[in-house]
């Protein structure tokens, strides 16, 4: 059992051993095998065919799975090393001690966005995005965007999502406005002048590799990420009678046959069940 922490209260040792413990997965090819498979299960609404990881229910399940896949491999480089949490809605500036060149690294540069400090910069060597690269081979990032400034979610706009007793609701994808938790918290759930919420504009926010498919060639990824399935646990605590859905199989001549995991039906790559990770106790906690 294993704790995540804050990443505002890591040691400076513990910053250390997490990125060195990063940078060690991607020598090895592993992390970019990962990087693989999000834009692999990264399928929009309108490709008609199923949807996974994204706009869809199983969006915090799956990505739960996703994140202890990269969690594991993390702790057979280094035992003592989890998964930080990044609390948006508190450490919300681009000068957060997350983005210090002693973790994460800062915003790109003017004009090309290639982030220029940290551990994860282009010019250390250690760092060359190979999936997805249609962008550019080094990391960039245009944290807040000052040139068409955006902010990231605030409490009351997580509230907001957290408030919601109904997990997600029909038609299960982006396009689910009567409400439902999920669909608030990943954050197409939001007028067309707002464009995106909570998760999604966690994402434009930091902007770069972080705004597509290929999202985990920045490691800032999982952090985000981890905080996302700390709030889906608080959901749960504070709606117990409610649960994930649909809870069966859509019926025979719902649109959304075949597109949808329900309860009990397996996830691909790994082919385990939301039900099966929808308590994540006995596997690790949160600080
Ligand atoms: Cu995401």
């Amino acid at each position: 059992m294993h704790t995540r922490q804050n990443q505002k209260n890591l040691t400076s040792a513990q910053k250390k051993r997490f990125t060195a413990a990063v940078l060690e997965l991607k020598r090895s090819g592993a992390y970019d095998a990962l990087v693989r498979t999000h834009d692999k299960y990264f399928v929009p609404d309108r490709d008609r065919k199923l949807r996974v990881g994204h706009m869809s229910p199983s969006f915090f399940p799956w990505h739960r799975r996703y994140l202890l896949e990269f969690e594991r491999q993390l702790q057979e480089i280094d035992a003592g090393v989890s998964v930080p949490y990044w609390d948006w809605t508190t450490d919300s500036s681009p000068a957060s001690s997350l983005w210090a060149d002693d973790f994460l690294g800062g915003t790109g540069r003017t004009g090309d966005r290639k982030v220029m400090t940290g551990p994860f910069a282009y010019d250390k060597g250690n760092w060359t995005v190979t999936v997805g690269i249609t962008e550019s081979a080094f990391l960039t990032r245009n944290l807040g965007r000052p040139q068409n400034p955006i902010t990231l979610p605030t409490a009351a706009e997580l509230q907001w999502a957290i408030d919601d007793p109904t997990y997600d609701v029909a038609p299960w994808d982006s396009t689910a406005t009567a409400g439902g938790f999920r669909n608030k918290l990943e954050g197409w759930a939001a007028p067309k002048s707002e464009r995106w919420r909570n998760h999604n504009k966690v994402h434009q926010w930091i902007g770069g590799h972080m705004t597509g498919g290929t999202a985990p060639n920045d490691p800032a990824f999982w952090l985000h990420h981890a905080f996302v399935d700390l709030i889906w646990d608080r959901w749960q605590q504070k709606h117990p009678g409610s649960g994930y859905l649909p809870a069966a199989p859509l019926a025979v001549g719902d649109l959304q046959r075949g597109r949808v995991i329900a309860r009990d039906e397996p996830m691909p790559p790994w082919n385990i069940t939301p039900r099966e990770m929808s308590d994540h106790r006995s596997l690790y906690r949160y600080e």
